[in-house]
């Protein structure tokens, strides 16, 4: 099952999470449940253990307003309900109704609710699954849910999605974050102009940033406080350029990198997490990642000759060549 939403419950604190996390089918009545780590899902798994749980209640939502699907993909902080931020991206509160064996409450229109719980001793082998990275990712040993009751609407329609190489119908999922996140990060770093992520960076491998440089080395600053930031945690490449470089546009981006970097300075190689997806690290689930500063590197960041001015044309100029054309039957 691709487009599973599988809710769960914080132990310590009762707050709900919604997390889209594949469900490898073992049998009839149990999945794997592939929560990387890092996730929100795997966190409520934790505290259960924690605790002295033997058993997490799960439940999973398939076919559901496409918000919903969304808001389960949504790299949100722990503490922040995905049902709550759906409800705000609609202007419409979403219904929930309370599921029929586990504790747990789920979206009254779904199209399929799978009810269940995960013990909290108990893994199986996962995998290997053409996932969105476009490879084949490694088979692993995940926890497992067992189903207790499955409710449908009548005629259900089973939902699901396609991965594979990029793009794929995901990458759009990544798009509407980078579009719905950006007014957020600014919030906490305001000099970020845009975003771009890729498509072929698969949501964790690469965030193209334009700021508004104000101080000797901000690029690093925004780097490493976009590393510390959720799932941005995992972004392997980190591209900052100047505010008025345009980074949805590829070619002019590369374009600055090629010609503005010089590679022992404006390289920042650092250590950390990466998603448990990324195959190219040594050991799993940590790694190298990298910052590109191709902002124009200023005297007090130790680039002490001239930089050059970009090539432009004047307005002036452009309106004697635009007259130009008509003069010559060019129009
Ligand atoms: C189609 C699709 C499949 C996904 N599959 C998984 C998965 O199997 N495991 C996982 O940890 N994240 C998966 N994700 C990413 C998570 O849904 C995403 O990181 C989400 O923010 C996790 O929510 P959480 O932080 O509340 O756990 C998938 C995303 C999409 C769009
Ligand atoms: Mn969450």
């Amino acid at each position: 099952m691709t487009l599973p939403l599988v809710f769960t419950k914080n132990p310590k604190t009762g707050k709900r999470n919604v997390g889209m996390y594949r469900l490898q089918k073992y049998d009839s009545r149990t999945t794997g449940m592939h929560w990387h780590i890092h996730k929100n899902g795997a966190e409520n798994f934790r505290d259960t253990k924690a605790q002295g749980g033997d058993r997490i209640e799960a439940a999973v939502a398939i076919g559901t307003d496409p918000v919903l699907t969304y808001a389960a993909t949504a790299p949100l902080p722990r503490d922040i309900d995905e049902m709550v931020f759906a409800g705000f991206l609609r202007h419409k509160s979403v219904e929930m109704v309370k599921c029929k064996t586990v504790d747990i409450e789920v979206p009254a229109t779904a199209e399929i609710i799978l009810e269940g719980y995960v013990l909290t001793d108990e893994k199986r082998r996962e995998g290997p699954f053409g996932d969105h990275t476009g490879y084949y990712s490694l088979a692993d040993d995940y926890p497992v849910f067992h189903i207790t009751a499955i409710t449908h609407r009548k005629n259900p329609i089973y939902f699901s999605t396609v991965v594979g190489k990029p793009p794929m119908e995901d990458c759009y999922l990544a798009k509407a974050t980078e579009r719905i996140f950006l007014p957020i990060l600014q919030q906490m770093q305001p000099e970020i102009i845009d975003i771009n992520m890729p498509l072929e960076g698969v949501f964790h491998d690469c965030c193209i940033v334009s700021i508004k440089k104000q101080y000797p080395m901000q690029a690093r600053k925004v780097m490493h406080a976009l590393w510390g930031m959720g799932q941005m945690m995992n972004v392997k490449m980190i591209i900052v350029v100047d505010a008025h470089v345009n980074v949805q546009d590829l070619k002019e981006v590369w374009w600055r990198v090629y010609n503005n970097i010089d590679a022992k300075h404006d390289l920042e190689i650092v250590e950390g997490p990466l998603d448990v997806l990324d195959h190219s690290s040594p050991m799993a689930k940590w790694g190298s990642k990298m910052g590109i500063d191709a902002t124009k590197t200023w005297p007090e960041e130790g680039h002490t000759r001239e930089w050059p001015e970009e090539i432009s044309m004047s307005e002036e100029i452009k309106a004697r060549v635009d007259a130009k054309w008509k003069e010559l039957g060019l129009d």
